[in-house]
C-alpha cells in the first residue's frame, strides 16, 4: 500500500468510528408514493394493513412535494384541500448497538399529518410550518423492509391557524424529510423538536461576551450513567477559542434533563450585516468511563447586541442600523410551495444582493435554511407564528397557538440573525361577523383576542428574555389599540398601503407620524407595503391599480424616501421579496399576489434595482424597465420617432446616456436619473454611463420599437401591423407572440382610432379601477382582455389599399358570477352592477361580419374571444368598423391589424 492508500482508509475509518458512535442524519426523500384522496384507515388499523396497501396506482414522487402546485394557477376557483398518502419503503439494516433510536424528522407538513410506520401510527401533528419527528425506534423491522406512510390533511380546520389568508394553504410533505440515527444518550429533541441545545448571549460588548448554554440530554437506557458534556467553541477558521468540559449523572430513563453552562469569550469578533462574524459551538457528549462520543452537535454563535428605540431607531453592537428588507413567501412558478434547499438559498442571496439588511419571515417559519443563510449572509429577521385574519374563539384553537409559539422559539432559537419574535398579522381584518350590527359580539371577540395575544406573548417572554416581541396590524389603527391589541408585544408592526388599496401616496407620510404620536413609546416598524405590478404592464400615464411597472416605481420612490427620513421607523419591509400564489385573486396575473420586486421565477422588477441602487454601498448603474424590450407608441407628427421616457438607476451624481449616437446628460436626483428618447422604428441602443472616482460604470439596453403610424401617409416605414387596447391607457409587452399592445386613441381624419364611447371602469365605494378584476378564462394574457371600450361606434383607420387581417378580441367584462371578496381590497372591491343585456352587430367596410354578438350568450361571459376576418381594401377606402347597438351598449376589446399584401 502507498500512501495515499493508508491516508484513504484512515480517513474512511474515522468517518465510519465517527458515524458509528454519533447520530446520523439523512433524508429519504425520493422514492415516494402518493395518492390523492383518503383510504379506510383509522388510526387503529389492522396493523398488516399499510405495508400491503396496493398502491399499484399511485404516482411515484418526490419530496418535497405539493399536490397544489397546478390545481391553484387554473381556471377553475378553489383547489384541493383534503387528505393525502404518501408511503415509502425503507429497508432497515441490523443496528450493531441495540440501543440506537431511530427518529423520523419532519421540516414542513401541510397541515395535519398521521404518520405510520408498518401499519401501526406513530402520532399526529398538527400546524403546516413548524417541524417534528416522532420515534419509530419500536414500530422498526430489521433486515427488512419497512413500509412508512403518512397521512396528511390541509383541510380547513376552524382550530389550527391560519384561518385564511392572502396565500395558497399548499397541501403535502413539502420540506425535507430524515431519518435520525441516535445513541441512547444523547441531546434531546424532545422539547418540541428542536436540537435541545439553547444558546444566549445576555451581556456582549466589544471587550467581552458573556455566553450561556442550556443542553437538554435524554438517557433511554436502563442504568444510570455519567457523562461528559464538552464544548468547544471554534471561530471561522477553526480555532479553538475556549473548551469546557462538565461530568453529568444521568438517571435511569432519565428524559429532558437541562444542563446549564456558562463561559465568557474576550474581545469578540462581532456579528453584523456588514461582517456577519460567527463561531461555532460544538457540543459533545462522551461516554465518562469510555470517552466514546455518544452525540454531537454543532450550532452557530453570532455575538452581538441590539437595542430598540422608539424615537432614535435601531441600535446594532452600539451602532444606528436602519432596517431595509423584504417580506418573503416560499412560493416559485409551478412548484407551490415545495422548494429545493438550494432555492431558498437562491431568495437570500437575492435580498442579499439588494442590499437588504432585514427579512420578515412572513406569516410562518419557513424552511431551515432560511435563517442559516440569514445568519451567514448578515441579514436581521423576525420570524411569526400563522395566525392571520382572524382567530377561532375555543381552546383548542389557543392551544394549538401555544403549541406552535413554542416549537417556533425552541427550534429557532439559536440564530443570532433573528432578533423578533412576532405571532399576530392583521387579526382584526376578518370578523367572522358583522361588526355594525354586531356591536357586543365585537367587544367580545376583540377582548378575546387580546387574551390570547397576552398568553402567547407571556409564553414567549417566558422561553426568551433576550429578544423582542411584535405584533403586526392593518392600517385600521383605532380598531386595534381600542382592543388593547397594541399594548401587548414589544414592538408594533404595521401594514401600510396608502395609494394602493386606499387613499394617496401622501397619506402614508400622514398615517407614520400619526402612528408614532399614538405609541411614543413602542419601536414602529413598516412590517409591509407594496403595489402590484406584472411585468408586462406599461403606462406613460401610471395610476393606481393598473398593475404597471411605473405606478409600482411612483409608489417605492415615494414610500422608500418617507420611510428613509423618519428616524422613528426603525424598520420596514417590502411586501414582498416575490410573487406568490393566492387562489382568490383574478386582477393582471390571475391566482398571483404581484406585490414582489421579483416575479414567481425570480425575474427582477425595477423596484429591486430602485432599492440596490439606493442601498449598496458600492456603485450602481442600471437601466430602468430594463425588462422590457418590445416597445411600442405612435409616431410624433410629422416625425418618425416616438419620445417615451427612459429612467436610469444610479448612485451617482451623472448620468450620461447614448441613444443612437446622441448624447444626453441628466443629474441624479434620489438616486434616478430621468430622459426623454426619441425612439425610432426598429432597433433602438440604449447605454447609460457612470464616473464614480475616475472609474467608469455602464449599463445597456437593446430596445426593439414598435412605431404605430400616426398619419398613414407620413408613415415612413411599410405599415406592417397595429395592436390596440381599448379603454385603456396601459401597454402591454407580449414575449411569447413577439408584439407590443400599445393604448387605444381617438380618431382623427388620415389617422386611426376609435369614435364614441368610453373606459369601462368597474366602481368601487372609492371612485373606480382602471380594469376588470376577473380572472379571464381561455387565455394567458389577462391584461389586453380586462379593458374595454363600452358604446363604441366606429374603430377606423386610414390604412393604404392591400390585403388585412383584422382580429377583434372581446371578454363580456359583465359578469354575474358570484366571485370571493378579497378582504385585503379593505372595499376596493367593484360595486356589483346589474348585467345588462348586451345584443349587438358589427359592419366591416360595408359588410356584417357580426350579426346579433350577443357574447355572454354565446361563449358566457368572463372568456376570451378572438376572432379574425380578412379583407381588401381597395379605392383608399380604407378600413371602417361599425358597431351597432341592438340591445344595450356595443364592446370592444383589442383591435389587431396585420397587413398581408
Ligand atoms: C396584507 C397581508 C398580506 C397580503 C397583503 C396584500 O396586509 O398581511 O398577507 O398578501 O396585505 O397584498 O394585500
Ligand atoms: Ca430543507
Amino acid at each position: 500500500m502507498n500512501k495515499q492508500t493508508y491516508i484513504i482508509l484512515f480517513t474512511l475509518l474515522i468517518v465510519f468510528s465517527v458515524s458509528s458512535q454519533s447520530r446520523q442524519t439523512f433524508t429519504i426523500n425520493n422514492g415516494w408514493k402518493f395518492y390523492k384522496g383518503d383510504l379506510e384507515t383509522s388510526k387503529n388499523a389492522n396493523s398488516e394493513m399499510l405495508p400491503e396497501l396496493n398502491d399499484a396506482n399511485w404516482e411515484s414522487v418526490n419530496i418535497p412535494h405539493t399536490w397544489n402546485n397546478i390545481d391553484v394557477t387554473d381556471d377553475t376557483p378553489g383547489y384541493y384541500r383534503g387528505v393525502g398518502w404518501y408511503k415509502k419503503t425503507v429497508f432497515m439494516e441490523a443496528e450493531q448497538n441495540p440501543k440506537t433510536k431511530t427518529l423520523i424528522y419532519f421540516e414542513g407538513v401541510n397541515q395535519v399529518a398521521d404518520v405510520y410506520v408498518n401499519g401501526q401510527w406513530a402520532g399526529q401533528h398538527k400546524g403546516g410550518y413548524t417541524r417534528f419527528h416522532f420515534d419509530i425506534t419500536s414500530f422498526l423491522k430489521y433486515d427488512q423492509q419497512n413500509v412508512l406512510a403518512v397521512k396528511v390533511d390541509n383541510s380547513h380546520d376552524v382550530d389550527i391557524p391560519p384561518l385564511s389568508a392572502d396565500f395558497t394553504f399548499f397541501g403535502g410533505i413539502y420540506r425535507d424529510v430524515f431519518l435520525i440515527k441516535l445513541n441512547a444518550v444523547h441531546f434531546s429533541m424532545n422539547d418540541y423538536s428542536s436540537s435541545g441545545i439553547y444558546i444566549n448571549t445576555p451581556e456582549v460588548s466589544k471587550e467581552e461576551a458573556k455566553v450561556e448554554m442550556e443542553y437538554v440530554l435524554n438517557n433511554d437506557t436502563n442504568q444510570n450513567k455519567t457523562v461528559a458534556i464538552v464544548n468547544r467553541v471554534v471561530d471561522k477558521q477553526g480555532e479553538t477559542v475556549l473548551t469546557t468540559n462538565k461530568k453529568v449523572k444521568l438517571g435511569k430513563n432519565q428524559k429532558n434533563k437541562a444542563i446549564k453552562d456558562v463561559f465568557e469569550i474576550k474581545n469578540p469578533k462581532l456579528w453584523s450585516p456588514d461582517n456577519p462574524y460567527l463561531y461555532s459551538v460544538i457540543s459533545q457528549i462522551k461516554d465518562a468511563e469510555t470517552g466514546d462520543v455518544l452525540d454531537e452537535s454543532m450550532e452557530p454563535l453570532g455575538l452581538r447586541w441590539f437595542k430598540f428605540d422608539p424615537e432614535k431607531g435601531f441600535f446594532l453592537n452600539g451602532e444606528y442600523l436602519k432596517l431595509i428588507g423584504t417580506n418573503r413567501h416560499q412560493d416559485y412558478l409551478k412548484k407551490g410551495n415545495a422548494l429545493l434547499d438550494e432555492m431558498h438559498v437562491r431568495d437570500m442571496r437575492l435580498l442579499k444582493d439588494m442590499g437588504g439588511n432585514f427579512l420578515r419571515i412572513s406569516h410562518y417559519p419557513q424552511d431551515p435554511t432560511v435563517l442559516e443563510m440569514c445568519d451567514r449572509l448578515g441579514i436581521l429577521t423576525s420570524i411569526e407564528i400563522p395566525i392571520v385574519n382572524a382567530i377561532t374563539e375555543s381552546e383548542a384553537f389557543t392551544e394549538n397557538a401555544l403549541f406552535m409559539a413554542e416549537e417556533m422559539v425552541k427550534q429557532n432559537y439559536n440564530h443570532p440573525s433573528l432578533i423578533i419574535w412576532a405571532y399576530m398579522n392583521e387579526v382584526l381584518l376578518r370578523l367572522p361577523f358583522d361588526q355594525k350590527t354586531e356591536k357586543k359580539r365585537y367587544e367580545v371577540y376583540a377582548k378575546n383576542i387580546t387574551t390570547l395575544a397576552s398568553e402567547i406573548e407571556t409564553k414567549i417572554r417566558d422561553l426568551d428574555s433576550n429578544r423582542y416581541t411584535m405584533i403586526v396590524n392593518h392600517g385600521a389603527i383605532s380598531r386595534y389599540k381600542d382592543a388593547g391589541v397594541t399594548s401587548v408585544p414589544m414592538i408594533l408592526g404595521w401594514n401600510l398601503y396608502q395609494g394602493w388599496y386606499s387613499g394617496n401616496l401622501s397619506s402614508f407620510d400622514k398615517n407614520l407620524d400619526e402612528l408614532h404620536k399614538l405609541f411614543p413609546k413602542q419601536s414602529l416598524i413598516v412590517t409591509e407595503y407594496g403595489a402590484d405590478v406584472h411585468p408586462r404592464l406599461h403606462s406613460l400615464e401610471p395610476e393606481r391599480f393598473d398593475y404597471t411597472v411605473e405606478y409600482g416605481n411612483i409608489y417605492h420612490e415615494h414610500y422608500l424616501e418617507a420611510i428613509q427620513s423618519r428616524p422613528f421607523i426603525v424598520g420596514a419591509n417590502i411586501w414582498n421579496l416575490n410573487d406568490f400564489y393566492s387562489e382568490a385573486r383574478g386582477y393582471a396575473q390571475p391566482r398571483t399576489n404581484l406585490k414582489g420586486i421579483t416575479t414567481l421565477e425570480r425575474e427582477k422588477k425595477d423596484t429591486w434595482w430602485l432599492y440596490k441602487t439606493v442601498l449598496s454601498k458600492t456603485p450602481v448603474i442600471k437601466l430602468g424597465q430594463n425588462q422590457w424590450k418590445i416597445r411600442g407608441g405612435v409616431a410624433e407628427a410629422g416625425k418618425n420617432f416616438c419620445v417615451q421616457p427612459v429612467t436610469v438607476y444610479s448612485n451617482g451624481d451623472l448620468v450620461e446616456l447614448r441613444h443612437n449616437d446622441k448624447v444626453y446628460n441628466a443629474k441624479v436626483i434620489n438616486n434616478i436619473a430621468r430622459f426623454s428618447i426619441p425612439f425610432v422604428n426598429g432597433k433602438n441602443r440604449i447605454v447609460a454611463k457612470m464616473t464614480v472616482n475616475s472609474k467608469e460604470y455602464i449599463d445597456v439596453l437593446d430596445v426593439d420599437f414598435r412605431l404605430a403610424p400616426n398619419m398613414f401617409s407620413e408613415f415612413e416605414d411599410e405599415f406592417y401591423e397595429l395592436n390596440v387596447l381599448l379603454g385603456t391607457k396601459r401597454i402591454y409587452e407580449d414575449k411569447v407572440k413577439d408584439q407590443v399592445w400599445i393604448p387605444e386613441q381617438e380618431y382623427v381624419k388620415g389617422s386611426w382610432g376609435y369614435v364614441g364611447g368610453q373606459a369601462f371602469r368597474p366602481k368601487t365605494r372609492f371612485g373606480s379601477l382602471p380594469s376588470s378584476d376577473l380572472d379571464i378564462i381561455d387565455s394567458e394574457d389577462d391584461p389586453i382582455y380586462q379593458t374595454q371600450r363600452v358604446g363604441i361606434r366606429k374603430f377606423k383607420l386610414d390604412v393604404p389599399d392591400g390585403k388585412y387581417v383584422v382580429s377583434l378580441g372581446w371578454a363580456e367584462l359583465e359578469s354575474d358570477k358570484e366571485h370571493e371578496k378579497l378582504v385585503y381590497n379593505l372595499g376596493n372591491d367593484k360595486v356589483s352592477e346589474t348585467v345588462s343585456d348586451r345584443v349587438f352587430n358589427v359592419v366591416l367596410n360595408g359588410n356584417f361580419i357580426e350579426k346579433n354578438l350577443n357574447l355572454a350568450e354565446a361563449y358566457g361571459s368572463e372568456k376570451a374571444i378572438s376572432k379574425k376576418y380578412e379583407i381588401v381594401v381597395l379605392n383608399g377606402e380604407g378600413l371602417v368598423l361599425d358597431f351597432i347597438a341592438v340591445r344595450g351598449k356595443p364592446v370592444l376589446n383589442t383591435f389587431q391589424v396585420r397587413k398581408i399584401q
